[in-house]
């Protein structure tokens, strides 16, 4: 109170707030006035910003607080009543005449598309230092994760348009959800590298900020260990990009543009392009107001499962439960083995890989009711039994595919299953933690990244027809895996399947030592033996042919042990490096048709 003729009527309103949430013991180290007045209004601006990027504000942050506290305490689930059961969904073969379909169906809708891509997590199970969307997609070319998502958006973009009678505008926005670790770092890989040939003004980049932590079961505020006038603040979760969408204005502006879809994707994932236009095929032909990718995942995969969950009273709902629920759930409603494989190996639920596609009409309709809240869940870790203490400070948190708890029963919610070799390769584990997964998981490391890219490139090339050479295995940083020819082409040479087909002719074949890489549009691959690397770059307006044989030293891969320091954090974790010995290499930056046919 002493301080109080410092503070202006807003800051004033703010410590009633405090006050009367019984946040009380956040002034009791305050100094006399005259000593630290900065920071005590630096204070009040932190207060004034948490109280405004929350839903409600802090008032509703606290009582939610202290309700799922008292649930978490008395060992209150939140799946008391709901029994699980498999729920069916849209299972997608790559290739068949239905995943064409389908593709097809998606390339035409795409340019009704925006893109969300949430980016505001450091990847602490990964341990890299940098920011993740900068991390090479594989070492072939260097092509960063976020160059490849912004590729694949204008090669959609470009696909779709030619759908569109007369000359095509449309732009698909682009939205980058960053966070206090993660933003300056994004806005200076887009500035340093022109957009990656995006136009600045398609991009968006929203700032999550992070929420209070709390310190006991009556959610009292924590202190910043480091400075008594600030709280102490943790990330809220992925879940924060439904708030920040819908008070960004944005959701409305594309509505009024004629947009239909809002794609939620996450930051490493290098084969999800390969999933996307036949994942906005399944949700333009069923209406989907909802629609998860997912693929076959194994008992336990630390991947959440979805589900199907009905309430005692009749409710049922689609959903998401998080790998580290879905066993417990299992046991605790009748399936005393919990989460396990059946005969097909694989669990009966299908692995959550976080990639959403929301309708747009009925998203905005949604969120209109609750301004974009999450559920949220809080994870309090109890220093005893008592539960009442914890160990260090926690805070709630929520997750982007908890946004169909909300929904109405009306909604149509749905999940599309694609084959995992095609559609989920993320980077998220250390290798130390990928080398201890369970034989025949996938090791979601930067090993398995790189490795997953060249494989589904060669899977789809043999689909296409080319005579791919069977892998061999090797190991890398403690990790058994399959090493394919090193294949990798830019998106607007191919995004679906019949792509690929009108870009391979002929009779091709390619060994397993081998490199290609292919830049460009028109490039076309007809009668091709290769045994070597190769690397073609051909503007737009060059059509290139490459075909006969090549045949040279190619490359070769060299291990590198992740705790030599001496190698680029970025190779080191990948556990290998690429020896470029010899390749045949081709620029055509010139008009006109060519020939490549040593
Ligand atoms: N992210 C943010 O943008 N902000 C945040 O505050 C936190 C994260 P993780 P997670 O695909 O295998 C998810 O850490 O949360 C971004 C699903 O919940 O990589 O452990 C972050 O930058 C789970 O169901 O994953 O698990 C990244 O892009 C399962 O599907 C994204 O959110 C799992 O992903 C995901 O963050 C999976």
């Amino acid at each position: 109170l002493k301080n109080i003729h410092l503070l202006s009527p807003e800051q004033i309103e703010l410590a009633k707030l405090l006050l009367e949430t019984g946040q009380s013991h956040l002034f009791q180290h305050w100094a006399e006035p005259g000593v630290d007045d900065e920071e005590k209004k630096a204070f009040f601006d932190q207060i004034a910003r948490l109280n405004s990027s929350y839903p409600g504000g802090l008032a509703s942050y606290i009582k939610t607080a202290r309700e799922l506290l008292a649930d978490s305490k008395a060992g209150r689930n939140p799946f008391d009543g709901f029994t699980p059961s498999v729920p069916t969904g849209e299972v997608l073969t790559f290739g068949d005449e239905n995943f064409i379909n389908f593709e097809e169906a998606g390339i035409r809708e795409a340019q009704k598309a925006a893109f969300v891509l949430v980016a505001g997590g450091l990847g602490e199970r990964l341990g890299y230092n940098g920011i993740k969307v900068a991390l090479p997609r594989e070492t072939t070319t260097g092509t960063c994760f976020l160059q490849h998502y912004i590729e694949s958006i204008l090669a959609l973009q470009e696909a779709s348009c030619k759908f569109t009678q007369g000359e095509c505008q449309k732009k698909i926005p682009f939205v980058i959800m960053t966070s206090d670790d993660t933003h300056l770092r994004t806005l200076q890989l887009l500035e340093s590298n022109s957009y990656f040939g995006m136009e600045p003004t398609q991009v968006k980049l929203l700032k999550q900020e992070k929420v209070a932590c709390l310190d006991d079961n009556d959610a009292s505020l924590a202190l910043d260990p480091h400075n008594k006038y600030r709280i102490q603040t943790k990330p809220h979760g992925h879940g924060d990009v439904h708030s920040l969408l819908y008070s960004s204005g944005l959701l409305n502006s594309w509505r009024d543009a004629g947009l239909s879809w809002v794609l939620f994707f996450q930051d490493t994932n290098g084969l999800l392009f390969n999933a996307i236009p036949a994942a906005i095929g399944v949700s333009a032909t069923k209406q989907y107001h909802v629609n998860s990718l997912a693929v076959p995942r194994k008992a336990k995969e630390a991947i959440g499962g979805i589900t199907r969950l009905t309430h005692s009273d009749g409710r049922t709902m689609v959903i998401n439960v998080e790998y580290n629920q879905l066993d417990p759930l299992l046991r605790a409603t009748g399936n005393p083995d919990g989460d396990v494989n059946d005969e097909t190996g694989y669990s009966p639920f299908p692995g959550n890989i976080n990639q959403l596609i929301l309708e747009l009409g009925s998203y905005i309709e949604e969120l209109t009711k609750t301004g974009g809240a999450i559920k949220e869940f809080v994870n309090p870790k109890y220093k005893d039994a008592s539960k009442t203490s914890f160990k260090s400070s926690t805070r709630l948190e929520c997750m982007m595919q908890d946004y169909p708890k909300t929904l109405p029963p009306t909604a149509r919610v749905g999940f599309t299953v694609m084959d995992a070799w095609l559609a989920y390769a993320p980077v998220k584990n250390n290798p130390e933690d990928a080398a201890k997964v369970p034989k025949g998981n996938p090791y979601h490391s930067a090993t398995f990244g790189e490795m997953a890219v060249y494989r589904a490139n060669s899977l789809i090339l043999r689909k296409a027809g080319v005579e791919v050479a069977d892998p061999v295995l090797k190991v890398f940083n403690g990790q058994e895996v399959e090493v394919w020819p090193l294949i990798t082409w830019q998106p607007k040479w191919a995004l679906t399947f019949a792509d690929v087909k009108n870009k391979v002719h002929g009779s091709c074949s390619i060994s397993q030592r081998s490199a290609m890489a292919i830049k460009g549009r028109n490039v076309f691959v007809e009668d091709l033996s290769l045994d070597g690397a190769v690397l073609i770059d051909a503007i737009d307006d060059a059509e290139v042919k490459v075909g006969g044989s090549i045949q040279n030293k190619g490359w070769s891969i060299e291990n590198v042990d992740y705790k030599d320091t001496s190698v680029p954090e970025e190779l080191r974790t990948r556990g290998f490096r690429l020896n470029k010995i010899e390749q045949l290499e081709k620029n055509y930056s010139e008009p006109g048709k060519f020939c490549l046919k040593p």
